[in-house]
């Protein structure tokens, strides 16, 4: 094949795809026997909007192949997932990238190029290169040799938003980190077949430190947003009613509160720049506490709420990581409705149209999964934790007699949200 792209997951697969679609012949490589089995099937094992189709057609023409073994290719393509170490510490763990690359290495000749997508801290992407350099000393190593190299090996990070990841993935502009400047102009080359979006040329280690910034500002500016949701409460305001004016101002722009952030990107990455600085990073840690801090102030208010409803019904809207998604991994959501519902046991409804059953967890709770019509009819408090399309759609009539904890201001006309808000967590 012309392309190998090494882990077939929300992004491998999706950017297998679009390469192929360009027209090039794509080997995608997994390490599980049944992920490959469904993509040669031309079926999927994810949801994306529209991948199913767009994998469909290029497994027909046969563009993308999949198989758990490497064979030689002109460009490989790492997306492999790049967890913390279980050390309790957040430590990045980038074995799977250096593994991949040791198996890249094993088919590697003159002239192919390297590069590396997966979210990495600062380093890895020359770390991968020396490790090839050890396993392939017969071929030149860009950075390390006189004269040309024989490979190329960039760093390109992803940037691409679950629900528009095919969208995102050939109109967002991409940095290409090059070990060196013939490395960046090699990988460009490769992104220009199929990125419609501009592409940059860079150093490596400046890409990779782009992308945990990307994510880690995020962080930073949700928090902010969370951390003057709390204020808000203690002090009896409404938080949309005050972010909404003070956005009016035309240089302020501040995110939308939540019950926490969820998601495989923005709770993690930052911790990969916390963990290359320690000491340079309070406000990127604080961050991270005050998100992660907000999944709690939820679940107190909640439970206060419910506590005020000796005889109520309760519906928990939603368990996704955010809007009009199915995914429900790392869920602050998930971890609030799970809470209420091991508290409350049976009083608790769930409502997630895109779930077909309770997660795990709530097995033995007593609570059960319901539709928002049968919510509606049925229960007194609703705790709205995710902002799906459907929840927002519901009309004031339908909700004006219940108690409503709404974690994400989706219903600015519901009478009084602030009232709701228990003593305890009220300082004025
Ligand atoms: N959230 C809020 N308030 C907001 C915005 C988001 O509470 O105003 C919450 C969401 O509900 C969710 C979490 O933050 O729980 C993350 O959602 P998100 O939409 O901000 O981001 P992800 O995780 O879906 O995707 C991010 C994106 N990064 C940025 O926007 C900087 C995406 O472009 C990246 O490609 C992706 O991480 C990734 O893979 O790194």
């Amino acid at each position: 094949p012309e392309v190998c792209v090494v882990g077939l997951g929300y992004i491998g697969l999706p950017t297998a795809a679009v390469i192929a679609r360009a027209g090039m012949k794509v080997l995608g490589l997994d390490v599980s026997q049944n992920v490959v089995d469904t993509i040669n099937r031309g079926e999927i094992h994810i949801e994306e909007v529209d991948l199913d189709g767009l994998v469909h057609g290029v497994v027909q023409r046969g563009l993308l192949r999949a198989a758990t073994a490497i064979a030689p290719a002109d460009v490989f393509v790492i997306a492999v997932p790049t967890p913390f170490a279980k050390d309790g510490k957040h430590t990045p763990d980038t074995s799977y990238v250096l593994s991949a690359a040791e198996n890249v290495a094993a088919v590697l000749k003159s002239g192919d190029t390297i590069i590396l997508e997966s979210t990495s801290p600062v380093g890895t992407t020359e770390q991968m290169r020396d490790l090839i350099a050890r396993q392939r000393p017969d071929l030149k190593m860009p950075g390390l040799c006189e004269g040309t190299p024989d490979v190329a090996i960039a760093y390109c990070p992803e940037r691409v938003l679950p629900g528009r990841i095919l969208e995102e993935l050939t109109n967002n502009d991409r940095s290409i980190g090059g070990i060196t400047p013939r490395c960046a102009r090699k990988a460009l080359a490769f992104y220009k077949r199929f990125v419609r979006g501009t592409c940059v040329t860079t150093d490596a280690r400046s890409a990779e430190m782009t992308k945990l910034v990307e994510n880690a500002y995020r962080d930073v500016n949700i928090a902010f947003a969370n951390e003057l949701s709390v204020v808000a409460d203690a002090m009896g305001l409404d938080v949309w009613e005050v972010i909404r004016l003070a956005n009016r101002h035309p240089r302020v722009n501040i995110l939308q509160p939540g019950p926490g952030v969820g998601g495989h990107c923005i709770a993690v990455d930052p911790w990969f720049i916390v963990h290359g600085a320690p000491d340079e990073t309070p406000l990127i840690r604080t961050a991270r506490g005050v998100n992660d801090g907000k999944i709690h102030h939820v679940i107190a208010r909640a439970a206060a709420l419910v506590e005020s409803h000796p005889d109520a019904k309760i519906a928990c809207l939603g368990l996704a990581f955010k809007a009009n998604i199915d995914d429900f991994r790392e869920s602050p959501a998930r971890l609030v409705a799970a809470t209420l519902a091991r508290r409350f046991g049976d009083r608790v409804h769930v409502v997630e149209p895109y779930a077909a059953q309770l997660p795990i967890e709530f097995t033995d709770t007593g609570a059960h999964l319901i539709d928002v019509d049968t919510a509606l009819e049925t229960c007194d408090v609703l705790i709205v934790l995710v902002d799906h399309d459907v929840f927002k759609s519901v009309p004031l009539a339908e909700r004006e007699d219940k108690a409503v904890y709404d974690t994400r201001g989706i219903w600015p006309d519901q009478p009084t949200p602030s009232a709701s808000v228990p003593d305890n967590l009220r300082k004025a």
